[in-house]
């Protein structure tokens, strides 16, 4: 017996995805249900093998459904979610709106998996920004055996994360500047993405940080340890799928890059590639569609005591979003609703 299972915003990049992992992970599903707004009632979106046609999401009932994974913005969020916890089903929400809310369990089951047993407050469960899941996974095993004291991250995130339209964006500025007769007049945007990078995601805040910068601080204290100081610099850069971070790590106590290279190799969810020789390390374009956060050129920061940096990178739409839920689901299923 398994679980009846909605994915709202199947039509979307990730919502695509979600429903990608459930099926190639065979999460044991009795019934799965795409829903998406009424502008793409009837789109048909893949499941396995099969093809799900989309249901209206403003019409349907969650009554007696167990679980959905949510991939819509936070506005769409705020106005079907509370329904769905309320008709019993267990909402997964891979929108910022709950990750904050001291009621919403925030999960990377491989990091703080014991949290999936808060989600009963508001039969809720929020999914942490995509920059966010990858960095855990791999300071949680180093944080166990060293405890981490401060956190310096620069990333260098692909234009996905910001949608369908950032990708096109990305893709159109390249037509155009190589092919300048294009239709698309290179100055139709607001910043050059192409050949470029742009040291900002979501909005500005008043310390001069963006939110983006903001989420990786605040989730990584609820998720990991609320005394870990976090400093962060988002940018976007020209890569298509898949985060790329420069961790900067200072513990309380020693770790050799030996140790920590042998700490990471045997964590959860993570795969080590670390040879210091051309091509010994990952990149983005290599992480695509792969469920792994991997790690590549650590090694000792001798210009302070305990203090080590590394290289990790993951495809956004998986770990960073889709996998990550599924995760939750398969946790939820295993330790609460235990059926299947
Ligand atoms: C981004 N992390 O990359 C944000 C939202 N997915 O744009």
């Amino acid at each position: 017996m398994g679980y009846r299972v909605a994915v709202v915003g199947a039509t979307g990049n990730v919502g695509r995805e979600m429903l990608n992992i459930l099926a190639e992970r065979q999460f044991p599903v009795d019934e799965i249900v795409a829903l998406a707004s009424r502008r793409s009632l009837g789109t048909e979106v893949s499941f396995g093998d099969k093809t799900l046609k989309c249901k209206d999401l403003d019409t349907f009932d969650f009554t007696g459904w167990d679980m959905a994974l949510f991939a819509v913005g936070s506005e769409a969020t705020q106005k079907y979610a509370p329904g769905a916890a309320k008709a019993g089903c267990v909402v997964i929400d891979n929108s910022s709106l709950y990750r904050y809310d001291s009621d919403v369990p925030l999960i990377v089951p491989e990091v703080n998996p014991q949290a999936v047993h808060d989600y009963a407050k508001k039969n809720i469960i929020a999914n942490p920004n995509c920059s966010t899941a990858q960095m855990v996974v791999a300071l949680k095993p180093l944080h166990d055996r060293a405890t981490i004291k401060r956190v310096v991250v620069s990333t260098y995130q692909s234009v996905s994360g910001s949608g369908k339209e950032g990708a096109d964006e990305l893709w159109d500025q390249t037509k155009s500047i190589y092919n300048p007769t294009s239709d698309v007049p290179p100055n139709k945007f607001t910043k050059q993405i192409a050949f470029n990078v742009i040291p900002h995601i979501d909005v500005f805040m008043e310390d001069g940080s963006t939110k983006e910068e903001w989420k990786m601080v605040a989730e990584t204290k609820k998720i990991v340890d609320k005394n870990i100081k976090v400093t962060a610099t988002c940018v976007r850069v020209p890569v298509f799928v898949g985060h790329s971070e420069a961790i900067n790590i200072e513990f309380e106590d020693h770790l050799d890059e030996d140790e920590a290279r042998d700490i990471l190799r045997e964590a959860p969810g993570i795969m080590v590639i670390d040879k210091r020789e051309d091509g010994g390390y990952v990149t983005p374009v290599e992480c695509v569609g792969d469920f792994a956060t991997f790690i590549s050129r650590i090694r000792q920061d001798s210009t302070i005591d305990n203090g080590l940096n590394l290289w990790c990178v993951s495809d956004n739409l998986r770990k960073g979003a889709a996998l990550n839920a599924v995760q939750i689901a398969e946790l939820l299923g295993r330790e609460v609703l235990k059926k299947g």
